[in-house]
Formats: structure tokens, C-alpha cells, sequence
């Protein structure tokens, strides 16, 4: 069976927007506009898995819709909205809570590593978090999701939950009309040179809203003299930069700042060593200063100039949710006669 060509993805409004996020995530939100039909969701039911204060959870939604619309998201062509003003995200992720296996869940590495070892006192929505994922993705019969490489594990689980709806009620989705396959697999769309930024800290570990240290990250709302200072201070060694990418191996936070350039710079690593190769760290730290505050500062500008206008910003999310919605109700309503449910 085949569908039509539709991609989704989220954002969640848990502040610190950062380097990471943009990359591996918002270039290909954007990117993705001029060849398919996009909805891109602030996910707050997904933010709310740990706690949120609540005035930070509504700062924060504004604030990735305003990160959004000045990456370039044109919210009028798309769909731009929160995920909590569509009430379809969560009677799916129920629907799914039945359809998958606890044997599935206990294997999701960011579970684990988000519940630590006080696993006891961790949410019952953190753990089901890959559920409301997969909802997310199918109650739009989504086709591709753009991705960072984090997200790989929870895309696969989620082909893995419409594998089995589509087994388990094969006879009513038949008979319902729908063919073999009510859901699509969605593909995760994880390409490029930034799928995992890491951390300016530690080049073992991934870049992170939640890290402690803000020199870790470069968040979309730095000023160019933060930029400077974090890029400046990023941990590197003491060997100058190679010729070949073969000479990365083993160099983790050389490789991170090659593979931030060439992300930004829109090349691939082996072009940006052919520029650097042989170069120390500080002339290539310049380099790599100039370019991201000539690619990040105009957003960041924008930005936070877009989330003073909170009117501006909640109609965008608003009248996007009232659009996901007509798509999202046309699946629930199909997906309640498919399970048997009685409605109006
Ligand atoms: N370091 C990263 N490199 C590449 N892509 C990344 N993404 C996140 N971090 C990196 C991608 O950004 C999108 C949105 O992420 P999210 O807001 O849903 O949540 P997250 O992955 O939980 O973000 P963080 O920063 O890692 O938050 P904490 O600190 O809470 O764990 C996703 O597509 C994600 O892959």
C-alpha cells in the first residue's frame, strides 16, 4: 500500500534551544518545505514527562514556535502548532499503550538514561514516552521523520507499533476499507554531517538542554561574544587538524568541530579538511566563530524578537492546531471504527 508523502516532527519546550537541536533537527524542518508537505510540532505532552514549571513550559513553547519561523519554517504553507491542542496525539498514544509490548519499551536506551538510577521515582510518561512518539508520527499517517540520531531507537519502535496494529486488526481495517496497511512505516530522515552534535565539553557526550554547564552548548539565543567564548573554549587536543577524515578516528572533539562546520558551512567534512587541514585550533576556531555568528546570530536576533509578540505567536499555534486537527480527527475516527469502538 502506499501513502501519500507527509513528514512530522517535534521539538520539545524544555528551554536551551541549542546547536544540536538546529542541526540535526530545524536545517532539515526547513529543508524538507520545499519538497514535501511538513507539520512540525512544539511536543509539550512530551516536555511534561519530567517536571516543568509551568510558566517556563509556556516561555519555552513560544519560544521554539519564534526558533521555528526564524530558522524558516513558514507556519502559513506548514503546520506549526503544540501538541496538547490536539487531543488525537494522546487518544492514539493510549491506543498504542495497548498495541505495544512492555518487552519493546524496557529496551529504550534514553529511558534509561533519563531515569538514572532512581528509576522507582521516574514518571509513568517517561517510560511511555516512545508511544506518544509513534502517536504523534501515525495520527498524521506521517512518512518521514526528520530526525538527530538520538531519535533512531524510538522511530524504529515506532514502525515496530504500526507493524503490529496493522497485523493485530488486518481483518477490520480490510473490512473497514483501508487496505492491508492502515499505517505507514515512517522512514527516519537522519543525513548529514551534525546527526549527533556533541557536547563542547566532552566529545563523548551528546549536546544537551539539560547540561549542567552552558559552555557545553551553543544555544540559538547566544550573543555573538557568547558564541565566541564557548567555540574558544571547546575542548580539543594538541594535534593540529588532519588532511583526511580518516584522521577523526579516535579524535572525538576534533571531529565534533569539523562536522559543526560542515553542517553550518552546508559542505562535508572531507571539504572542510581540505580547507583545515594541517591548521591549529585557534585559526580554525576563528574560522568556525565567524561562521556561526554569521549563521546563527540572525536567528537568534529574530528569535527574540518574535517571542515578544506573544499574540502573534499563539495565533500561529493556534490556527496550525486547528489545521492538525482535521487530519488528526479523520485518523482517530478511522482508527476508532478499525479497534471496534462505538461513536457518534
Ligand atoms: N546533540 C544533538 N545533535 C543532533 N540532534 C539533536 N537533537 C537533540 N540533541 C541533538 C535533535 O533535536 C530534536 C529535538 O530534540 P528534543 O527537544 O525533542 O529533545 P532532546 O533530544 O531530549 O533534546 P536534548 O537537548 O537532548 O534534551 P535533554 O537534555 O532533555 O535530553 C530531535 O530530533 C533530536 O534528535
Amino acid at each position: 500500500m502506499s501513502f501519500k508523502e507527509l513528514v512530522f516532527s517535534g521539538v520539545q519546550p524544555t528551554g536551551n534551544l541549542h546547536l544540536g537541536n538546529y542541526l540535526g533537527a530545524i536545517v532539515k524542518f526547513v529543508d524538507l518545505q520545499k519538497t514535501h508537505d511538513c507539520i512540525y510540532c512544539v511536543v509539550d505532552l512530551h516536555a511534561i514527562t519530567v517536571w516543568q514549571d509551568p510558566a517556563e513550559l509556556t516561555k519555552a513553547t513560544r519560544e521554539v514556535t519564534a526558533a521555528f519561523i526564524a530558522s524558516g519554517i513558514d507556519p502559513k504553507k506548514h503546520i506549526v502548532f503544540n501538541q496538547s491542542q490536539v487531543s488525537g496525539h494522546a487518544e492514539l498514544a493510549w491506543i498504542f499503550n495497548c498495541v505495544a509490548r512492555l518487552g519493546w519499551l524496557n529496551r529504550m536506551t534514553q529511558f534509561k538514561e533519563k531515569a538514572g538510577k532512581d528509576r522507582e521515582n521516574a514518571s509513568l510518561g517517561l517510560y511511555a514516552y516512545p508511544s506518544l512518539m509513534a502517536a504523534d508520527i501515525l495520527v498524521y499517517r506521517a512518512t518521514h521523520v526528520p530526525v538527530g540520531e538520538d531519535q533512531k531507537q524510538h522511530l524504529e519502535l515506532a514502525r515496530d507499533i504500526a507493524q503490529k496494529f496493522n497485523n493485530d486488526f488486518a481483518a477490520t481495517i480490510s473490512s473497514h476499507g483501508f487496505g492491508e496497511a492502515f499505517f505507514p512505516q515512517p522512514e527516519p530522515l537522519i543525513q548529514g554531517p551534525a546527526t549527533r552534535v556533541m557536547s563542547l565539553r566532552d566529545g563523548s557526550k551528546k549536546m544537551s538542554k539539560s547540561d549542567p554547564s552552558d559552555y557545553s552548548r551553543i544555544n540559538l539565543t547566544d550573543d555573538a561574544d557568547s558564541i565566541a567564548q564557548k567555540v574558544r573554549k571547546a575542548k580539543t587536543d594538541p594535534e593540529p587538524l588532519p588532511s583526511e577524515e580518516e584522521g577523526l578516528k579516535a579524535r572525538p572533539e576534533a571531529d565534533n568541530l569539523v562536522g559543526i562546520f560542515a553542517a553550518l558551512a552546508d559542505k562535508s567534512r572531507a571539504d572542510v579538511l581540505k580547507d583545515f587541514g594541517g591548521a591549529q585550533f585557534s585559526s580554525f576556531k576563528n574560522a568556525l566563530v565567524d561562521l556561526s555568528v554569521t549563521k546563527l546570530g540572525p536567528i537568534g536576533s529574530e528569535m527574540k524578537r518574535l517571542v515578544q509578540d506573544h499574540a502573534y505567536i499563539d495565533s500561529v499555534l493556534t490556527d496550525g492546531a486547528d489545521r492538525a486537527r482535521v487530519i488528526a480527527d479523520k485518523t482517530m475516527n478511522a482508527v476508532k471504527d478499525i479497534v471496534g469502538f462505538v461513536r457518534k
